[in-house]
């Protein structure tokens, strides 16, 4: 453990920096003294049609009800984009560079404000209405943030569906939130390749009657379908409308935004964040965990489909006027010093990304880190998944110089911001460590029986109270929500996460508890491929696990018993491997599948998968206590055919 290892901060970082030390503590202990005062006085950091009266209003037991900012009236629009108008209407909003390294264009917030406009006029002329909502299917374009914007224009609630997703998967979540447009485009790239959105689409509205209309922008300008009545060109739709749209005066509590994301059981879930809470979270957070100044060159590597991309791409920093770089590529196309290339090229000063990218960069050395200007780096931040020291140290050597501080910044789709990170200004780093909760976040461990545990030591990480980003519930199912969330340790918001405090406090994330996995950075529910494998004819049972994986930091082992008569060959492995991927989408891939002729359970039925779990890391030699198992001697026969 590297508890030992504190980086202090730089003299010349605390100096300058947005928050001190010392005024942390006086944060924190105003946040968890007087949370309405302290959260009226940050409110004010975005633009209120009606300032809000009433703060807090929360709930974590009972029908768990959270509200904050109540009766507060706002577009979230307007404070990324209106407000900024007078002040800095040139400056560049978004930076857009492509998957091809000639390409880029520069949207400053007057264009954008106009962009926003227009496309929100053909939306409504379309006959969507506050509440609607609205599916976007988009690659890393600028047209993919104008579509978020022109929806909270409107009052439409977008649901982003990650562009890697499968028909399936695509429609799966438009019929759950019975969205009654689509914007998409008709075609993304990625890496020199591209892929077909548009087909994706048609596919996946055969099943989807909720959809009345589609907005295609033009990217590749690949050949696609256009349904007569129903599919429009973005150009035709928005070049002639006007330039100016009023904004829809939305209440603090109604909803932005949707996003779906995977859980234990069943089907992924439609996580639902509100307006005024979540823009104030997005705001402080950006601002202060990044150390954000103005005129800074800000950029995110992640992918808006992913809850990073909506509050770390668009809603965070436009909210503060900030350039934020959009970036349609890989880290590893052409070369694999595409970071650093576009990090000299626009002088980026904030740089936020994911550990699975750090590691893959980390196996070809410095070379290709050394080969670019990195001089305007000012602070390095990470997000997704535990951050091992080891890409800690290399992240902070190599790619900052020991220059940049580090913000190991923790968080879920659920929570809409960052809640436990350093302040690079105020905490010192410790590799590996999230460090400590942002001001009014109150983190706690608590043994499996629920009983609050002390000092340092480890266990499942609960929140004790709410904080303005927290989401609402789970869109059509707030039974669902309070199951999730708050029935396995009631009165606490459940995370699914495991988690380490030290002795000075700090909080080490050790991964998720429950039965969902993290590949690369992405949050996926072992239920979820099982059901994909179940729905091959050939597989009568599977049962999926997280194994170790050295760049993924997770990858996904299969175990699956086909049915009767049904011979195991690598023809139907490839088989099966390709089903998952068109029944999901790639980042579904199982990286090992294993012919099960059974599978370890209980005398009730039940799928012993602390047992799986450890035979796909190799650890067998210390399964526990199998005596309790139906039929012991399937353990040693999965032992014995273990995959890899
Ligand atoms: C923002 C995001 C959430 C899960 C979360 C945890 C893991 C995210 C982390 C981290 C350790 C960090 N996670 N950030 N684990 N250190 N800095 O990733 O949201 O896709 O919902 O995933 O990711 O396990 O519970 P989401």
């Amino acid at each position: 453990m590297a508890d030992d290892l504190m980086i202090a901060v730089k003299p010349e970082i605390a100096e300058h920096a947005r928050v001190t030390a010392a005024q942390r503590e006086a944060m924190v202990a105003e946040a968890t003294a007087d949370p309405d005062a302290f959260w009226a006085k940050e409110a004010q950091r975005i633009a209120w049609m009606q300032a809000p009266s009433i703060i807090k209003n929360t709930s974590f037991t009972g029908d768990v009800s959270i509200k904050w900012f109540e009766d507060g009236v706002l577009n979230a629009s307007v404070s990324c984009l209106d407000r900024h108008l007078a002040t800095r209407g040139d400056q560049v909003a978004i930076l857009w560079e492509g998957d091809d390294p000639s390409t880029d264009a520069k949207v400053t917030y007057r264009q954008l404000h106009e962009r926003v406009c227009k496309l929100a006029n053909a939306m409504r002329g379309m006959g969507v209405a506050k509440g609607d909502r609205v599916c976007i299917y988009m690659p890393m374009i600028v047209e993919a943030a104008v579509a978020m914007l022109a929806c909270a224009r409107v009052g439409a609630v977008h649901s982003i569906v990650f562009g890697g997703f499968s028909p399936d998967s695509l429609a799966s979540r438009i019929q759950d939130s019975e969205c009654v447009m689509l914007i998409t485009a008709d075609e993304g790239r990625r890496g020199g390749r591209k892929v077909p959105l548009k087909a994706n689409a048609d596919e996946a509205l055969k099943a989807c009657p909720s959809i009345s209309n589609v907005i295609v922008a033009k990217n590749t300008g690949g050949a696609v379908a256009m349904q007569a009545g129903r599919d429009h060109w973005w150009a035709d739709a928005c070049d002639a409308q006007p330039a100016e749209c009023a904004p829809e005066p939305m209440n603090a509590e109604d909803p932005l935004f949707i996003l779906y994301t995977s859980g234990s059981t069943g089907k992924p879930k439609g996580v639902l964040h509100t307006t005024g809470g979540y823009m104030v979270w997005a705001s402080f957070t950006h601002e202060n965990v990044f150390d954000y100044r103005p005129g800074e060159m800000y950029w995110c590597t992640a992918d808006v489909g992913w809850v990073t991309g909506h509050t770390y791409i668009v809603y965070g920093p436009l909210a503060n006027g900030a350039t934020t770089l959009m970036f349609e590529g890989v880290p590893s196309w052409p070369d694999n010093g595409r970071f650093w290339q576009v990090v000299a090229k626009h002088k980026v000063n904030i740089f936020y990304t994911a550990p699975t990218a750090i590691r893959a960069l980390m196996r070809d050395g410095e070379g290709p880190v050394k080969k670019h200007d990195r001089s305007s780096l000012r602070i390095l931040g990470s997000v997704g998944e535990p951050i091992n020291p080891e890409a800690w140290l290399w992240y902070y050597r190599v790619v900052g110089d020991e220059r940049c501080p580090i913000v190991d910044t923790w968080w879920q789709t659920e929570t809409g911001g960052i809640l436990i990170s350093p302040l690079p200004g105020a905490v010192g780093q410790k590799p590996g460590s999230a460090t400590l909760p942002l001001p009014g976040v109150l983190p706690a461990l608590v043994d499996n029986e629920g009983t609050l545990l002390e000092g340092a030591t480890e266990g499942n990480l609960v929140i004790l109270d709410s904080w303005p980003g927290q989401m609402r519930t789970v869109y059509g199912d707030h039974e669902r929500f309070i199951q999730t969330y708050f029935s396995t340790f009631p009165g606490k918001y459940f995370t699914g996460d495991g988690a380490r405090r030290d002795a000075d406090g700090y909080w080490w994330i050790t991964g998720r508890v429950d039965d969902v996995i993290n590949v690369a950075g992405h949050r996926m529910g072992t239920a979820e491929v099982e059901s994909a494998l179940v729905a091959h004819a050939s597989v009568a049972e599977a049962a999926v696990v997280g194994m170790p994986h050295d760049i993924k930091g997770q990858g996904i082992y299969a175990y699956v018993t086909l049915i009767a008569g049904v011979e195991p060959t690598d023809a139907l492995r490839k088989e099966l491997v390709a089903w998952v991927r068109k029944e999901i989408g790639p980042i579904a891939t199982p990286d090992a599948i294993q012919w099960a002729p059974g599978l370890p359970k209980t005398r009730s039925g039940k799928i012993m998968r602390r047992i799986l779990r450890k035979i796909a890391a190799n650890e067998t030699e210390g399964l526990g206590d199998t005596s309790t198992l139906a039929d012991p001697s399937v353990v040693t026969d999965l032992i014995d055919n273990r995959v890899g």
